[in-house]
């Protein structure tokens, strides 16, 4: 999604604007520029290739400056061309007295406006040239129009016209050491500096240059300059905006820009650090205790009879694993929610039910307004599941689970997945024990298969090769379904967006009992039917569905347990697990899924870490 850079300084910092989108990148973009105050004028660099080419163009034109903002963009309003990429410039109505070229605002927004269009109208009726497509280009019209010598008063009073979300980055041709930043809906954080401030999108993107990060809030405006920066709050309730301390955090940020070592890229290198990171995830835990979840848990499961879990996309997937072990091993009643559809349909709230988001990023625009949603529905016992410490998600729950999968480059989730998977299951044992649904005896067995993950997902790791010969196999096809049965139907479900995610064959997952009441229709001998098979309870009835696509023609593809009695044979390619893995089974079985959807994109030659029109922190709706 678009990564936003902006600085004051006393040095050039257009060096600093392009090292920050380059740790940005992994978000996702399409296109990216950047903007300088430069000889008494605005100057920009935009480009639809990557940054390391805008890097090259600021170098050529010789495009430097002691103030700037600097954009990546994934598109939602008009084409990724470089006339819609960001900074966008103001263009009008006679105010630009000194350059009608050059416009007087320059301006970067993540976020998408609602209202562009009457804006847009209104602004061209006032005679403001449009040169996009964007909503974007709006905002900076919108503040060219209120300016009157103060940007941050012009930038304040713009944003009460906004409806929508934005993180945004403004600075003025007529203010040259001077940029302002505004959040509502969009993250963006302030870098303290000596003598200098900068905003990011991340803290990611300042790491080098500062730790000092200070977390702007909802409704927030700041106005950085060389030595000084202060922010205005939204008042409550119609009250007027006034000045306000934000703590300064220190933030030990990671570059992102993560070494591939031996990997092709960084999808296959995250599928293998999941050993580490599920060890990481789970270091130092020696018993199940409320207090995994942070200061208050046990108050907060005391007066919870119920779960609603809010995710979306993979994360969903990971919140479906988790309702079947809640509702079989804690015995607590738990339902799943796609949070874009849950923060706007009518739904019957009840105050004892924790509300357990789980995002990688933390800052995934739907789940964040779903939370909300349920907060003001009256429930207000929160608890996340979240990769990112420093997160807004982190920030507004009660209650958190931090994984430790490390930063996550490739688009497509892996050790996230996996790593919410175990802080989910912690989560079940804690409620289980909180409820009296778990014996000593049956937490000491649970944490030893949890402990025994990190060395069991080795072995699974090591199937590799044989996952590779599928993939050929998979690389001509152009669909494919996936089935499971109980716990694996989340997991077939994942599978199938990993394959779609990155090798564009269209994929479908159903819960293999549906089979015969439409998808098998699609079953011939052209349709490759991957089976997640473990020993466990539901193995015989999987093996009729399997017997199902056999009479159709339809190529097994199945992933059994160790001790599963599924042979190879005609039409049935079988690759089996080492061993047979319980309750913890999902985080085992989503693996070679993960290696599957991973080699049938590089078959197919796509670009497996940035798969076309998709990106990494959603945060936009
Ligand atoms: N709506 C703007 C910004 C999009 C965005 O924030 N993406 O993550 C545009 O389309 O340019």
């Amino acid at each position: 999604m678009c990564g936003i850079v902006g600085a004051v300084s006393q040095r050039n910092i257009v060096p600093i604007l392009i090292q920050g989108l380059q740790r940005l990148e992994y978000r996702g973009y399409d296109s990216c520029g950047v903007a300088v105050h430069q000889g008494g004028e605005l100057r920009r660099a935009r480009s639809t290739s990557r940054v390391a080419e805008l890097n090259e163009m600021v170098a050529v034109d010789g495009v430097e400056g002691l103030v700037g903002i600097a954009h990546t963009r994934w598109a939602t309003h008009g084409v990724p061309a470089v006339h819609n990429a960001h900074p966008h410039f103001s263009h009008g109505t006679g105010h630009e007295a000194k350059s009608a070229k050059a416009g007087r605002i320059a301006l970067v927004h993540n976020g998408i406006i609602e209202n562009h269009d009457e804006l847009r109208a209104d602004l061209k009726a006032r005679g403001y040239a449009f040169t996009s497509q964007t909503d974007t280009e709006v905002i900076a019209h919108l503040v060219d129009s209120l300016y009157d010598g103060d940007l941050f008063d012009a930038v304040e009073r713009a944003i009460a016209h906004l409806k929508g979300a934005y993180a945004i980055a403004v600075f003025c041709r007529d203010e040259p050491l001077r940029v302002i930043g505004a959040r509502e809906g969009s993250p963006l954080v302030l870098g303290v500096g000596v003598g200098e401030n900068f905003l990011a999108s991340d803290a990611m993107a300042l790491a080098g240059v500062t730790d000092q990060i200070v977390y702007l809030e909802e409704g927030d405006v700041v106005d950085l300059q060389q030595g000084k920066y202060w922010i205005t709050a939204k008042g409550e309730d119609g009250a007027a905006r006034s000045r306000v301390e934000r703590p300064v955090k220190t933030v030990h940020a990671h570059s992102g820009a993560a070494e591939l070592g031996p990997y092709r890229h960084y999808m296959q290198k995250e599928i293998f650090e999941q050993p580490r990171a599920i060890g990481d995830t789970l270091e130092g835990i020696e018993g199940i205790t409320p207090e995994l979840f942070g200061d208050g848990a046990a108050e907060v499961f005391a007066n919870v009879d119920k779960v609603l879990i809010l995710a979306c996309g993979t994360s969903s997937y990971s919140g479906m694993t988790a309702k079947y072990w809640l509702e079989s091993i804690a015995k607590i009643p738990a339902q799943v929610e796609i949070a874009s559809e849950y923060r706007y349909r009518d739904s019957v709230p009840d105050p004892r039910t924790l509300i357990v988001t789980i995002t990688q990023s933390g800052e995934t625009a739907d789940t964040l307004a779903a939370l909300k949603h349920a907060r003001s529905l009256g429930m207000t016992n929160t608890l996340t599941v979240c990769n990112v410490s420093t997160s807004a998600m982190v920030r507004e729950c009660k209650l958190a689970y931090i994984t430790r999968a490390g930063a996550e480059i490739g688009v497509a989730s892996t050790k996230a997945f996996t790593t919410q998977l175990a802080g989910l299951f912690l989560l079940t044992l804690t409620l289980a024990k909180t409820r009296g649904h778990l014996s000593a005896e049956q937490e000491a067995d649970h944490l030893k298969a949890m402990r025994h993950l990190p060395v069991a997902l080795q072995a699974v790791l090591a199937l590799e090769p044989q996952v590779i010969a599928w993939a050929e196999d998979f690389a001509s096809k152009e669909n494919a379904l996936f089935l499971g049965r109980g716990l694996h139907y989340p997991i077939a479900l994942e599978g199938a967006l990993k394959l779609k995610e990155i090798s564009y064959i269209h994929a479908e997952a159903y819960p293999a009992g549906e089979l015969k009441h439409g998808p098998l229709a699609l079953v011939t001998s052209a349709m490759p039917v991957v089976t997640v098979a473990p020993n466990d309870a539901l193995l015989e009835k999987l093996k009729s569905n399997m017997q199902e696509v056999r009479a159709r023609g339809g190529q097994l593809y199945v992933f059994a347990d160790g001790d599963t009695r599924i042979e190879s044979d005609s039409g049935v390619h079988v690759i089996r697990m080492p061993e047979h893995y319980g309750a913890l089974s999902p985080i085992l079985h989503v693996v070679p899924l993960q290696l599957l959807a991973y080699h049938t994109a590089c078959a197919r030659g796509t670009d497996v870490d940035k798969p076309r029109n998709l990106a990494k922190s959603v945060t936009v709706e």
